[in-house]
C-alpha cells in the first residue's frame, strides 16, 4: 500500500515521461523534415523508450492498487536550430529527469517507503546509461564538426545508435 504522497509523485513522473515522449517525437519529427533520417529514427525509437519509462510507472501504480492519474501534458517545442541544439537539449533534458528521480529516491528513503526506493533503482541505472548516451552524441557533433560533410556522418553516427 503507498501513501497518497508517493502516489501523486509517482503520477506526476509518469507525466513526465509522457513529455520527453511528446519532446523526442517532436524532435524527431524536425529532424525528419530537416534531412537528418539518422537522427529522426533515432529519437522516434527513443520516444517509444520514455513511453514505455512511463508504463512501467503505471504498471508499478496498478499492481500496488494505486489510483492513476493521467495528466495533460504539455506542447512541446517543434522548432529548433540545429542538430546540435536538438541533442543539447536531449541531453538537459535527461539532466532534468536525473534530477527528479533523485528527488524521487530520496524521498522513498525519508518515507521508509523501500519497496518504491526499490523499483526506482531501474530508473536511477537507466538515467545512468541516458545521460551517457546523450552527452556522448553531443561530443560527437561537435567533435565532427557542422559543416555539411561532417553532418552526414554525425547522422550516421547517430543513426547506428538506434536501440541502444
Ligand atoms: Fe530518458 O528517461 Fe525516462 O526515465
Amino acid at each position: 500500500m503507498l501513501s497518497q504522497e508517493v502516489i501523486k509523485k509517482l503520477n506526476d513522473q509518469v507525466t513526465k515521461e509522457m513529455f520527453a515522449s511528446n519532446l523526442y517525437l517532436s524532435m524527431s519529427s524536425w529532424c525528419f523534415r530537416n534531412r537528418f533520417d539518422g537522427a529522426g529514427q533515432f529519437l522516434f525509437e527513443h520516444a517509444g523508450e520514455e513511453s514505455n519509462h512511463a508504463k512501467k510507472l503505471i504498471t508499478y501504480l496498478n499492481e500496488t492498487d494505486s489510483v492513476v492519474e493521467l495528466q495533460s501534458v504539455a506542447k512541446p517545442e517543434s522548432n529548433f536550430k540545429s542538430l546540435l541544439d536538438v541533442f543539447e537539449k536531449t541531453y538537459q533534458h535527461e539532466l532534468s529527469i536525473t534530477q527528479s528521480i533523485n528527488d524521487l529516491v530520496s524521498f522513498m528513503l525519508e518515507q521508509k517507503d523501500y519497496s518504491t526506493f526499490n523499483f526506482l533503482q531501474w530508473y536511477v541505472a537507466e538515467q545512468h546509461e541516458e545521460e551517457a548516451l546523450f552527452r556522448g552524441i553531443v561530443d560527437k557533433i561537435k567533435l565532427i564538426g557542422e559543416q555539411s560533410n561532417g553532418l552526414y556522418l554525425a547522422d550516421q553516427y547517430i543513426k547506428n545508435l538506434s536501440g541502444k
